[in-house]
């Protein structure tokens, strides 16, 4: 799907252009688990811009990864908890289907929360990566969520938003695994349960139905992704404008 922005700053005045993510460019760059590394990545890469995928183990994190980026960008795992480390990559993004002159953005794929046979150790650790993450992450950094859509709004999600909740960022969140919802009542329910979730977590942007299996919802997510990083663009250059 192609996806419209007008960018002023970026051609003439008024001429559209068609930004998409470059499929199969992200490129891995590293698996952290170490906070000290982490911390010290985080204070080298300050201002990058890009997404960050956060969500319960197994509510296919690294699927919808793969669906928006390419497949074997990211790894699936048929046992839960398996991504317990911050994986970093890079990817590109296209404009009118050729490779774009912007440089490249990041993508991070967060350790999952929520399983519950997880020792001590590594649920401390858990916290220490993400307070880092929350803390000091870069603004530019959408973070998307993903809960799964049959089992929503589960307590370890309402957690997790606590866990978050002083930080406010700019959110999208996104129900995977809409394919398994097979009744009409069970989506019904689903799309009862979105003016709460937007009353009670204001730094939720949009909600999407989605499915990193039948790739339903995925161009929708892409959008909000493309379009967050052109936004964070454009703030920059028009900061640099009012610089001068
Ligand atoms: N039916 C269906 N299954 C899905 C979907 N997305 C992911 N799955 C399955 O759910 C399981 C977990 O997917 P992952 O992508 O590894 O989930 P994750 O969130 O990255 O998991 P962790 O890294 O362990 O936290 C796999 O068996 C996937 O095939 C979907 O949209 N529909
Ligand atoms: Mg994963």
């Amino acid at each position: 799907m192609i996806f419209s922005v007008i960018l002023p700053q970026y051609l003439n005045l008024g001429t559209v252009m068609s930004y998409t993510i470059r499929q199969q460019s992200a490129q891995f760059k590293m698996g952290i688990s170490d906070i000290a590394q982490f911390e010290e990545w985080l204070a080298d890469h300050k201002d990058i811009i890009g997404v960050s995928f956060v969500g319960r183990s197994n509510v296919g994190k690294s699927s919808m990864i793969n669906a928006l980026f390419g497949s074997k960008t990211a790894r699936v795992s048929k046992t839960p908890g398996r991504t317990r480390e911050i994986n970093i990559f890079e990817f590109e993004l296209n404009l009118n289907g050729k490779k774009s002159d912007l440089p490249p953005f990041y993508l991070i794929d967060l350790p999952g929360y929520g399983f519950a046979e997880v020792s001590k150790e590594m649920s401390k650790n858990w916290n220490e990566l993400m307070g880092a993450f929350f803390a000091e992450a870069s603004e530019s950094m959408l973070l998307l969520n993903l809960q799964d859509a049959r089992h929503p709004d589960q307590d370890v999600d309402r957690q997790f938003y606590d866990f978050i909740k002083g930080f406010a960022r700019k959110t999208v969140l996104v129900f995977n695994k809409i394919d398994k919802l097979k009744t009409q009542k069970e989506r019904a329910a689903l799309e009862k349960l979105k003016p709460a979730l937007s009353k009670d977590y204001k730094w939720i942007r949009q909600m999407y139905f989605a499915s990193a299996e039948s790739k339903k919802g995925v161009p929708q997510v892409e959008e909000a992704i493309v379009t967050h990083i052109l936004e964070e663009l454009e703030l920059r250059k028009t900061h640099e404008d009012s610089d001068i």
